[in-house]
């Protein structure tokens, strides 16, 4: 029988979260009669009360289109949404004018790709993408290789699936434009050095695309620090809710860039012949946007700041060591990626003799949600040669109790598939 640790708080104290678990009601459902453990927020997050409130009260007290009506409704909701850009700007040290509010990272990255990078790059142009791309940061860039003649070059990784940065010194050439990566990969949960990579990509004059999508929820973010000139997030990695991202780019490039839709909201001027473009970022949400997501990511942010990222990510750094001591304990059990020091709240590992598909669905009974598969990363996949893991990632609500359910389950899941 597995241990299971009696006092949670004990192993990994730095944030209260039998407090914070009490913000979030779907913490309190149990699943298949157990209480839900919920170790699946590199896929989605889970939503506080402040955030349900928020768009619920959108709809309930002033729903109306933005930057359009000029009565009391469409004033307030004008002045929330704006105000809900200045709050996510603020948290990766941006200002309002250099963040678009998108549909979510993948659609930000693709605004790079087919916005910026379509009209600034030449054939025989290269671009360094990374092994662990989630294929958002990777399936853009090859379209648009193929469209333009660019030539897509990956960074290897190190033997513990770090970045090899003596390797990218030498893929850099000057006909290096773009550096594609991400800042922490959602399956190795490895953090990459890229105010270091930034540095580099300057002095050959390239510029840094960053993946945020898993980084921005979880870490102390400052754009400006890290200087890269691109970075995408998603409202539902980070308590807010699903259809609405945000896209961070220097104002240099946003002047610059195309919008991938045209229409209503973006527009300066239009005759029956032709059209401007209004200001960034502006141009860029054409149409109208999901102004109560936007609104509620504002009320994400708002959260995360009161708790404080660097808490955050100290609550999971100490999450990530116990986890990892508990499930090397595990028979079987490989654990793919670097050491706790090099990693954000992401685990994925393999069970000798149990597919991640049954690790996931045996867990699940034991009311512990985790994600198995490929984790839309296939090329790390085959790197590491397995076609899938089981993958367990932590936010600012798990503790040591709920890693401890985790081990329960895979040693159920050893117990059913696993002879003796
Ligand atoms: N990763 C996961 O389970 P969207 O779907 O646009 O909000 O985010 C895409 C995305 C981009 N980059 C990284 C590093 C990501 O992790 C994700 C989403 C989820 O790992 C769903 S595949």
């Amino acid at each position: 029988m597995v241990e299971i640790n009696k006092n949670p708080g004990a192993i990994a104290g730095v944030l209260d979260t039998a407090r914070i678990k009490g913000d979030f009601p779907i913490l309190q459902r149990t699943v298949h009669g157990k209480p839900l453990v919920y170790l699946d927020n590199a896929a989605t997050s889970q939503t506080p009360t402040a955030v349900i409130r928020a768009l619920v009260d959108y709809y309930e007290r002033y729903n109306a289109n933005v930057h359009r009506g000029i009565h009391t409704l469409a004033e307030e909701a004008t002045a929330a949404y704006e105000a809900a850009r200045a709050k996510v700007a603020a948290l990766i040290g941006a200002s309002p004018d250099e963040l678009v509010f998108t549909r979510g990272t993948t659609e930000a990255l693709n605004l790079v790709a087919y916005g910026w990078a379509r009209q600034h790059l030449r054939p025989g142009d290269e671009v360094l993408v990374t092994p662990m791309e989630h294929h958002s940061n990777l399936v853009p860039w090859q379209r648009l290789a193929r469209e333009r003649g660019l030539r897509l070059r990956a960074i290897p990784l190190t033997e513990d699936g770090r970045l090899d940065l003596a390797a990218m010194d030498g893929l850099l050439t000057e006909r290096t434009r773009v550096i594609a990566v991400t800042h922490m990969s959602n399956v190795l949960g490895t953090v990459t050095p890229l105010a270091e990579i930034a540095r580099r990509a300057r002095e050959v004059g390239a510029v840094v695309v960053a993946d945020g999508a898993q980084s921005v929820p979880h870490l102390p973010v400052n754009v400006r620090a890290l200087g890269v000139d691109f970075l995408a997030f998603s409202a539902h990695k980070m308590l807010g809710p699903t259809g609405v991202g945000a896209l961070y780019a220097r104002r240099e490039w946003l002047e610059e860039m195309e919008p991938l839709l045209a229409g209503g909201g973006m527009i300066r001027r239009v005759t029956l012949e032709d059209a401007t473009w209004a200001d960034p970022p502006a141009r860029f949400e054409a149409g109208t946007p999901d102004i109560a997501g936007a609104i509620a990511f504002g009320v994400a942010a708002d959260y995360l700041r009161g708790i404080g990222l660097e808490a955050v990510a100290a609550h999971e750094r100490e999450l990530v060591r116990y986890a990892w001591e508990r499930l090397r304990e595990v028979p079987g059990l490989t654990i793919y990626g670097p050491g706790p020091e090099h990693r954000g709240g992401v685990i994925s590992f393999t069970l000798e003799g149990v597919h991640a598909h049954d690790v996931a669905q045996v867990a699940d009974g034991e009311g512990v949600a985790i994600r198995a598969g490929h984790h839309c990363a296939q090329p790390l996949h085959a790197h590491l040669g397995v076609p899938a893991t089981a993958r367990a990632s932590f936010y600012l609500y798990n503790d040591a109790g709920d890693v401890d359910r985790l081990v329960q389950a895979l040693y159920a899941a050893r117990k059913l598939f696993v002879r003796p």
